[in-house]
């Protein structure tokens, strides 16, 4: 195949993934108005759906080789390392026609390039922020992150660490892996997982992203002795265990940038093992739009059961707050039905006046108590179906036959969306407008969603690459 020919097919391959992308938001567009009717906390809001190129995120200890690694992926000198923690901010590096930094407000101010919503994470956040553009070959984009420290962990009320770094670091680190497309966790021979900081991101904001996270202990020519490495490596398999409760821990990668001190090791020989381990891992990294299209399609799935799950529990609440509702006002009628039949035999046989008063005075008040009792009843209701407790029994009955399965995902998905249905819920009966519910031909076109279209998507992704 000439040159030519070999660009056209880039090409074609490139629009091929662009449809796929395309295709996934048009989808994703037709979820939000079902999520809106529903409270709008079911799935992310289309405004923040993350980046518009695909980017890998490093995390880890500080002194671990983050910048050096993205100095080594670019060839070319664009983060400062040094042994000292270095970096205190989180520095975006995207391709760019010309080299330009910009500062965190003007980063994350620019609604293209989706770091908008780290607003929410206040002022101190934005000024620990950066943009640096880079005339590269790259397609993506890299952020390196402030290394994690052996400061005690320090928790607000709500469980968020802020004191330390004056802003919610563990949160950030949530953001960003959440919306990248690879997370590059790296430790280093001296903290082999043992630094608290870096056990409390990893415990709380780590959780569900393991499929696209890379373990990397760097610096492994530091090793004199194998017995070093051996004590490091179990050392961080064990702190990882902590932290990552499967039976089959992701890939550790062991290996080590070129630096000063690489000759030193004894190890000397293994060195070029680390070479090898270095390019698979790079490897890994150039993968990162290719991750992207997965991770669109995988967001998609994802989405779309939450939505299905949370329409299925919602309906449930619903119609059995609508069924008591209607049996409160038909015992209302009824009464009324008597009282003003009562009141009307009365008139007919030209009762006394004083008594065909007290019946219909009678009558009004013994309703309105009713409807008071209802009201107070009904409240209860509310309340009573909105416990979590209740929403529990909601899911299982709505969901009996995963329930029975075992099977996982939903049960997560159930985790994740309880708090906020539960809020969602009880917004809407305070509002105290017509309840909404989702009808049977929107959950089977959310179904078709998941069983046709999805999958559909993922060939098409596989015959683009
Ligand atoms: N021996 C050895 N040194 C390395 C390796 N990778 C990085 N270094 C050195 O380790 C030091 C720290 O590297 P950085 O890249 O600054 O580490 P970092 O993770 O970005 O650190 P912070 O920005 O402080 O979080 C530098 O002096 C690097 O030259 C490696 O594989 N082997
Ligand atoms: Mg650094």
């Amino acid at each position: 195949m000439d040159s030519q020919d070999s660009e056209a097919t880039l090409g074609s391959k490139r629009s091929e993934s662009q449809e796929v992308l395309e295709q996934c938001s048009r989808l994703y567009d037709s979820l939000t108005s079902l999520n809106d009717r529903l409270g709008g906390v079911a799935i992310s809001s289309p405004t923040d759906r993350g980046t518009k190129l695909p980017y890998v995120l490093l995390v880890g200890n500080h002194s671990s080789g983050k910048s050096s690694f993205i100095n080594y992926v670019l060839k070319r000198n664009i983060q400062t390392a040094g042994v000292a923690p270095t970096d205190d901010k989180f520095t975006v590096i995207a391709p760019g026609a010309e080299d330009k930094d910009s500062d965190g407000p003007t980063l994350v101010g620019d609604p293209d390039m989706g770091f908008a919503s780290l607003r929410r994470f206040g002022p101190t956040l934005i000024h620990h922020t950066q943009l640096k553009q880079r005339d590269s070959h790259l397609d993506f984009m890299l952020v390196d992150s402030p290394g994690m420290i052996d400061a005690p962990v320090n928790l607000n009320q709500k469980g968020n660490n802020v004191m330390d770094r004056g802003y919610d670091f563990p949160g950030v680190v949530r953001w960003l892996s959440q919306r990248a497309d690879i997370v590059m966790l790296f430790f280093d021979p001296d903290k082999p997982g043992t630094t608290g900081e870096t056990m409390d991101v990893l415990l709380r904001c780590l959780s569900g992203i393991d499929h696209k996270l890379i373990i990397i202990l760097n610096k492994a020519d530091q090793f004199y002795k194998i017995h070093d490495f051996a004590r490091a490596y179990g050392s961080l398999c064990w702190n990882l265990s902590k932290v990552i409760p499967r039976k089959d821990l992701p890939p550790i990668y062991t290996m080590s940038l070129p630096n000063d001190q690489n000759q030193t090791s004894t190890l000397a020989e293994s060195l070029r093992d680390l070479e090898h381990t270095r390019d698979e891992v790079v490897q890994q990294v150039m993968q990162a739009p290719k991750r992207r299209i997965d991770n669109v399609i995988t967001n998609l799935f994802d989405s779309t059961s939450m939505l299905i799950l949370y329409s299925k529990i919602w309906n449930d609440v619903v119609s059995r707050f609508v069924r008591e509702w209607r049996s409160c006002r038909l015992q209302e009628a009824g009464w009324s039905l008597v009282g003003g039949a009562g009141f009307g035999g009365l008139n007919y046989l030209a009762i006394d006046p004083m008594i065909q008063g007290g019946v219909f005075g009678g009558s009004i008040l013994s309703v309105g108590a009713l409807f008071w009792y209802h009201q107070t009843y009904l409240q209860r209701m509310q309340d009573d179906l909105t416990s979590l407790e209740a929403l529990s029994s909601s899911f299982q009955r709505t969901h009996a036959l995963q329930v029975h399965d075992g099977d996982e995902f939903t049960a997560s998905l159930y985790q994740r969306s309880r708090v906020s249905l539960q809020s969602a819920l009880k917004n809407e009966f305070a509002s105290g407008g017509k309840l909404p519910t989702v009808s049977e031909s929107e959950l089977q076109r959310l179904q078709s969603i998941l069983d046709d279209e999805i999958p559909l998507l993922r060939r098409l992704a596989n015959d683009s690459r």
